[in-house]
């Protein structure tokens, strides 16, 4: 929980929403995005006036699913939440797409709203009433951990603090607040008494129990070849270090799913893409923080038709899971994946459970010297299975080095190039997360993770988001865009510009919404049609759009469209020089092939 400042050192509240200011104070939230709405009128005066428009600050954005989704990339950036004041039921409903994004991530993200008034004896004539719903968090219930619409200015404290206690436990999450207009407006008389945050800490960690440390260190001390998959470890630093001990102490590869980064992408132990290779010869899988466990051991079965992925794990090899997915399964959507099948299931913290399991491997010392032998022949052999990746992709990149429009391969070694010696962090990516492997990031939070909620019109706000996080760090945040998504949301660089925030944008343009390309192609193929169509309503040409004129026009600056390979590197020098030099926004629009 965040540092406790004194409600009582701040000026009194007159309005009910002045103790809403109040709380988001007390608990240090930096930012609220928002789109003006009349419905939180009130708590807008408040944070403007009575909050002085600082921690929080107002951040005005062009819609509502940009609000939110900034909070998720702040969120991953730093670890805390941000805000976002949404307007009652017309807001929310364009907030969804971004909410249900970080509930499906797992992301604390504070969504205030208002309504009403709820006594219709108050209601203005016309919107008052179609704006108004009962209940309104109903609309987002089912993808939040918790919603509330405190029935009193009295009543705001206690609300908040558990919705904030709510997002911050992992399995972090949305919350949603709603504050009835006449709430906010109500005009305070006896002072309230302001909360002593000091009684309401956050709960410690959840650990394994001893019988599963026991069970875990004899099935690795026993296991000829183990092999981790993380998914969402390197949330916290703990976890991430302790990942990295584990794999080197005991010579076992890492297999990182990118919901966040796990693991450094050029370790030799890092087999990510090479899970055919890797499952075949493993006995002991060591599954951390993932999701789509049954996903994660399997292969997509692109054959005609065919839905039914195909397994990749030996019958006789054994699972052990360790995460906290099971503490948040809703019923409505099925972000909970197929049922794992597992031999030990610990529900625990692996950022507290790692490093205690490193230290109890780390006093084998018997264990480790009897081993020492096997576990430097299992790495040997592991690495050597990296360098063949390593050697046939430097091949792929060569082939396509003058392929025109450029190879991803080319954009990502270019882009690689230039960051080199550069404090930068990816704060968005494409899906597949190749660029990884040409940028080769290393250390903790250098890359912020992937979208597992799917919705598009992610990656610009979670960009903003994460830029406005690190906004003093001095890092550079570099947003690999693909096109379609950005489309979505593409007012964000409307407000990047107003809020000064630099980020470098490199517009991956392959001007289609191409992974449905692909969708259509099988159906076509499935079912015998002209598979030549399958760009029909998919591809985003005729025109094709103009991201930097668009990026010119919000007074940023840009360079493109690339259309020559051979002026790209010199376009991401020159954007890269104004984001450091200048601290603003960049935007490169490079046209690429389609993969
Ligand atoms: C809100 C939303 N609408 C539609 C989709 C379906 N969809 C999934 S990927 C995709 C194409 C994405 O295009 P782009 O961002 O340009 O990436 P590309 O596949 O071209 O690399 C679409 C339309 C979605 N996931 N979310
Ligand atoms: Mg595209």
């Amino acid at each position: 929980m965040a540092k406790a400042m004194k409600i009582s050192e701040r000026p009194r509240p007159q309005y009910g929403s002045d103790v809403v200011v109040d709380m988001l104070k007390a608990f240090e939230i930096e930012y609220v995005a928002l789109n003006p709405g009349s419905s939180f009128r009130g708590l807008h005066d408040s944070l403007v006036n009575y909050g002085g428009n600082h921690k929080p600050e107002t951040i005005l954005v062009c819609h509502e699913e940009i609000a939110v989704g900034m909070g998720i990339g702040y969120a991953r950036a730093k670890g805390k939440p941000m805000a976002a004041a949404i307007h009652n039921v017309v807001g929310l409903q364009h907030a969804t797409m971004a909410i249900y994004n970080a509930w499906c991530d797992r992301l604390p993200v504070i969504v205030l709203g208002g309504t009403g008034p709820v006594d219709s004896t108050n209601r203005r004539p016309g919107m008052d009433w179609t704006h108004t719903a009962l209940v309104q968090g109903n609309l987002v219930r089912d993808f939040v951990k918790w919603d509330d619409q405190p029935g009193s200015v009295e009543a705001i404290p206690d609300s908040f603090i558990r919705a904030y206690r709510l997002a911050t436990a992992e399995p972090t999450g949305p919350v949603y607040l709603c504050y009835d207009v006449d709430v906010q407006e109500k005009k305070l008389g006896d002072e309230i008494s302001a909360p002593d945050l000091a009684r309401y800490p956050a709960a410690l960690s959840l650990q394994a129990p001893e019988e599963g440390f026991r069970k875990v260190t004899d099935w690795l001390m026993q296991a000829k070849a183990p092999v981790i998959i993380a998914d969402a470890v390197g949330r916290h630093e703990r976890g991430f270090r302790a990942l990295r001990e584990l794999s080197d102490l005991l010579a076992i590869p890492v297999l990182d799913r990118g919901s966040r980064f796990n693991f450094p992408t050029n370790h030799s132990l890092n087999l990510s893409g090479m899970e055919e290779k890797v499952f075949s010869r493993c006995d002991l899988v060591l599954a951390l923080d993932v999701g789509d466990l049954h996903g994660a051991v399997s292969k997509r079965n692109q054959a005609m038709g065919q839905r039914v992925p195909i397994p990749l794990l030996s019958p006789g090899s054994k699972i052990i899971n360790v995460g906290l997915e099971d503490l948040l399964v809703r019923s409505w959507s099925t972000d909970f994946y197929k049922l794992r099948q597992v031999d030990l299931s610990i529900s625990a913290d692996t950022s507290v459970f790692l490093p205690e399991l490193m230290r109890r491997l780390s006093d084998e010392r018997e264990f480790l010297k009897q081993k020492q032998s096997e576990i430097e022949a299992r790495r040997r052999e592991w690495s050597k299975l990296r360098k063949e990746k390593d050697e046939a992709l430097a091949k792929e990149t060569r082939a396509q080095w003058d392929a025109k429009p450029v190879s991803t391969n080319r954009l990502f070694s270019e882009l690689g190039g230039v960051l080199k010696n550069e404090d930068w962090v990816l704060v968005n990516g494409t899906g597949a997360q190749k660029e990884n492997l040409f940028l080769a990031p290393e250390s903790f939070n250098q890359v912020l993770g992937k979208n597992k909620g799917g919705g598009l019109g992610y990656g610009l706000p979670a960009s903003l988001g994460a830029a406005l996080a690190l906004k003093d760090s001095g890092k550079i945040c570099v947003d690999i865009q693909p096109d379609g998504d950005m489309l979505m949301t593409v007012t964000g660089l409307w407000t990047a510009a107003h809020h000064r925030i630099p980020l470098l944008i490199i517009v991956f343009s392959n001007r289609s919404y191409y992974n449905d390309e692909e969708h259509q192609e099988r159906m076509a193929q499935l079912r015998g049609r002209p598979v030549e169509n399958k760009t029909i309503g998919i591809r985003i040409e005729d025109p094709p759009f103009d991201f930097a004129t668009m990026a010119k026009a919000c007074g940023h600056w840009s360079a493109g469209p690339i259309t020559e390979p051979g002026d790209l590197a010199k376009a991401l020098r020159d954007a890269l020089r104004v984001v450091r030099e200048e601290r603003r926004l960049a935007l490169v629009d490079v046209v690429c092939q389609m993969r």
